[in-house]
């Protein structure tokens, strides 16, 4: 089957999961990106959807790539909406063909025909945990959680994008058929430009993987034809610095908007058996031109609100990007912790610790948090700045699983 043709069934295979009891005699296999469905997500989501049905059955089998977000949600990413518009024009499809994980009732689906793949991701959002034992595959480039251990399929390997694994699986599959098709190719290659900041060795993100799957996959886009879609874009360079430009664009977002944007959320026991529930934001906004924006009070009181409607104990939201220091402009990190009122000491133990692990290098953020926090909250620079949630959220996980909360009598 051709990736257009793919596409083009995506509006039939959607109606089957938004009414499972209509097709009771088939299987369903969910293809699930993150809860943060960012850029990789989703173009994995689809591309890994597609490789699957290259080897399933399509009579007994219904495949479909699901963007794990609300619908209403992918407006705050106009990076995934810009190639998805594109992706589907190029079959005729429009985006009420896809679907999102508000248009189906997981729950409703019959267990005995559910299975699922994680793509950019390797263990079930704590939401939906109790998919576990449904998880038949894994591709994914994240720290590994040791979850879904029965899964016929664990493929998880560090490199820059998870569109990487997804590109691998594509290039090979297609080797002795013809060719990748142009808008597959550029489906694959805009994450991994996104995820690796265009290749740029300073960023510390491409792997020799994600470099090679830029060359073959480059020569796949067709540029003339693709141009007109994506804004005249001509080559590897103008696409990297169009979806940057999308992505970045969030000024004009609430400050709530900036927290849910890119928003992944955990439970961790600690050493006594305690159940943290921890949430991590990451916001594309340099800290000081946000705090310039909104000023300090306002931005405590929405990451304070932030935690407490989503019912955290621990709200970290991860600041990045390019701000003017000492007068040359330096692409930082930050870090805001937000405990509750009712830390009982455990709370506060748990980010000293963290502000000492050297992976993320942790400085106060200014004098004004010289001795621990300000209105609830602590605020951070983060000196490592080639530290993404990727190593963030493990060194959080480390940090509260080997505390044993002794104190607490
Ligand atoms: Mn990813």
């Amino acid at each position: 089957m051709s990736f257009i043709s793919f596409l083009r069934a995506l509006a039939a295979n959607s109606r089957v999961v938004r009414n499972p009891a209509a097709d009771k005699f088939r299987r369903l296999t969910l293809v699930l990106g993150n809860e943060s469905a960012d850029l990789d997500s989703i173009s994995s989501s689809l591309a890994l959807a597609y490789t699957l049905t290259q080897t399933t059955p399509s009579d007994t089998t219904t495949i479909i790539p699901v963007i794990n977000i609300p619908r209403a949600d992918l407006a705050l990413r106009p990076d995934c909406s810009a190639l998805l518009h594109h992706t589907l024009a190029a079959a005729a499809s429009t985006l009420s063909d896809l679907t999102f994980i508000d248009d189906i009732d997981l729950e409703s689906i019959a267990k005995e025909r559910l299975d699922v793949w994680l793509v950019d991701h390797n263990a079930p959002c704590s939401r939906q945990a109790w998919l576990e034992p449904f998880v038949r595959g894994i591709v994914d480039h994240h720290v590994d959680e040791a979850k879904c251990l029965d899964a016929e399929v664990r493929e998880i390997e560090a490199v820059g994008s998870c569109a990487t694994l997804v590109a691998q699986r594509v290039l090979s599959q297609e080797e002795e058929e013809e060719v990748v098709e142009p808008v597959l190719a550029m489906l694959l290659l805009a994450p991994i430009l996104v995820d690796t900041s265009g290749l740029d060795p300073k960023a510390q993100r491409a792997t020799a993987a994600d470099i090679e799957c830029v060359q073959r996959l480059s020569t796949l886009v067709n540029w003339e034809e693709e141009s007109g879609l994506l804004g005249g874009i001509s080559g590897v360079r103008e696409l990297y610095k169009h979806l940057d430009s999308l992505k970045g664009a969030v000024e004009h977002l609430s400050a709530e908007d900036l927290l849910r944007k890119d928003y992944k959320q955990w439970q961790v026991a600690d050493g006594g058996g305690r159940v943290w529930s921890v949430g991590i934001s990451s916001v594309g906004f340099p800290l000081k031109k946000w705090i310039k924006r909104d000023g300090r009070d306002a931005i405590e009181r929405a990451v304070g609100q932030w935690r407490e409607r989503q019912g955290l104990d621990m709200a970290l939201v991860m600041t990045h990007g390019k701000s003017k220091v000492e007068g040359v402009k330096t692409y930082g990190r930050q870090l805001l912790v937000a405990l509750g009122k009712e830390d009982d000491g455990a709370g506060r133990e748990i980010v000293e610790r963290l502000a000492e692990c050297e992976i993320l290098g942790l400085q106060p953020f200014d004098e004004d948090n010289r001795h621990g926090r300000r209105g609830g909250i602590y605020w951070f620079t983060q000196c490592r700045v080639e530290s993404s949630r990727k190593q963030v959220y493990p060194a959080l996980k480390y940090v509260i699983a080997s505390s044993n909360n002794a104190f607490i009598k």
